[in-house]
């Protein structure tokens, strides 16, 4: 599995590289007089990275991987924490769009109402990459690349595992995601996608956790006293799983036995449960962004086109390759 693994990330990289190497070399759309494509080493590259927050390990990860990144290149970055709150990730971008930096990377924490700031990016000639997060937008041309994971996919592959396990047949309860995120949306999308073809399959219950461990627990608290016949959990993080399990437990039933468990991300935590015969199952979404968003970021300054969207390639665990897995898990 490991070597499946680094050789999927690999040829996602392989081509990333090949497009960007393969362009044209031009102006840049978005480039300011100071930064002319070219003129600039890494070195001489502010770029602005406006994060959610802290909520999960996942995003933890992900901002050490753009730390760690910009660091190995002598890129300056510049960091803000938006707290779960758009508000604070619009003034982040004011901000950096008054401080001049080179490029922003924006993930955005829900998908509506960028229009606005990301015109002021524009008119600024300031390059703006999506990573992570997805936007609604009827102006493409407001962001010069998308750079993250297939959430319609991702519920999708959690869906299609549960289907099998359960033979077609189940009482679910979802735990959701911060309502408006890309990754809420998407992964409900494309779980509903699937079970809609298993009429036995029934989302008897739905609420948001906001991504959080102690609110996937508050809220599986609750499902567990309204109804006495739930099957199985899907959860959009593992966070919110993890935080369902104590829920579960301290109602004396059996995570992974009594209620059967998939969720996304394939943190460590989530193998780790996996051993323990808690957790079923982990779709992977890969949070090690970091040096896909600094080609990009590159490749921005260098003038060179990029493709609209680069999606990362993410894998289904479950608690039989647990053990052989979580050795090699670098988040
Ligand atoms: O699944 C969740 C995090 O946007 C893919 O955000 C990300 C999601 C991830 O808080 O754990």
């Amino acid at each position: 599995m490991k070597t499946v693994s680094a050789i999927l990330a690999m040829v996602v990289a392989v081509s990333f590289a090949a497009l960007t190497a393969c362009s044209k070399p031009g102006p840049a759309k978005g480039t300011t007089e100071k930064e002319k494509p070219g003129a600039k080493s890494p070195k001489s590259i502010t770029v602005g990275f406006a994060q959610t927050g802290n909520e999960s390990d996942w995003r933890r990860a992900n901002t050490e991987s753009v730390k760690s990144e910009a660091e190995k290149r002598g890129i300056t970055l510049k960091f803000a924490d938006a707290q779960s709150k758009q508000e604070n990730q619009i003034k982040a971008l004011q901000s950096f769009i008054a401080q001049g930096v080179g490029v922003i990377v924006l993930a955005p924490i829900v998908s509506t109402g960028w229009d606005p700031v990301l015109k002021e990016a524009k008119r600024a000639k300031i390059p703006v990459i999506l990573s992570d997060r997805r936007i609604d937008t009827a102006d493409p041309s407001l962001y010069v690349t998308f750079i993250g994971s297939d959430f319609v996919k991702e519920g999708r592959m959690a869906a299609e595992w549960l289907v099998k396990k359960m033979n077609g047949k189940a009482k679910i309860v979802e735990l959701q995601g911060e309502p408006g995120s890309a990754p809420a949306t998407d992964r409900r999308i494309g779980f509903l996608e699937v079970i809609k073809n298993y009429p036995d399959m029934q989302i008897i219950d739905s609420q948001s956790g906001d991504f959080l461990r102690a609110k996937g627990k508050v809220v599986m608290e609750a499902f567990l006293k309204k109804h006495k016949d739930i099957q199985a959990l899907f959860a959009h993080n593992d966070d919110m799983a993890i935080g369902a399990i104590q829920a579960i437990e301290e109602a004396g039933l059996k995570p992974g036995q009594d209620i059967i468990i998939v969720s996304i991300d394939s943190v460590k935590a989530a193998f780790e449960m996996m051993m323990a015969g808690k957790l079923n199952c982990t779709v992977e979404c890969n949070p090690l962004l970091g040096p896909m968003i600094f080609d990009a970021v590159e490749a921005v300054m260098a003038g060179k086109q990029l493709p609209k969207n680069t999606y990362m390639v993410d894998l289904v665990f479950d608690q039989s390759q647990a053990k052989d897995v979580i050795a090699s898990r670098k988040y």
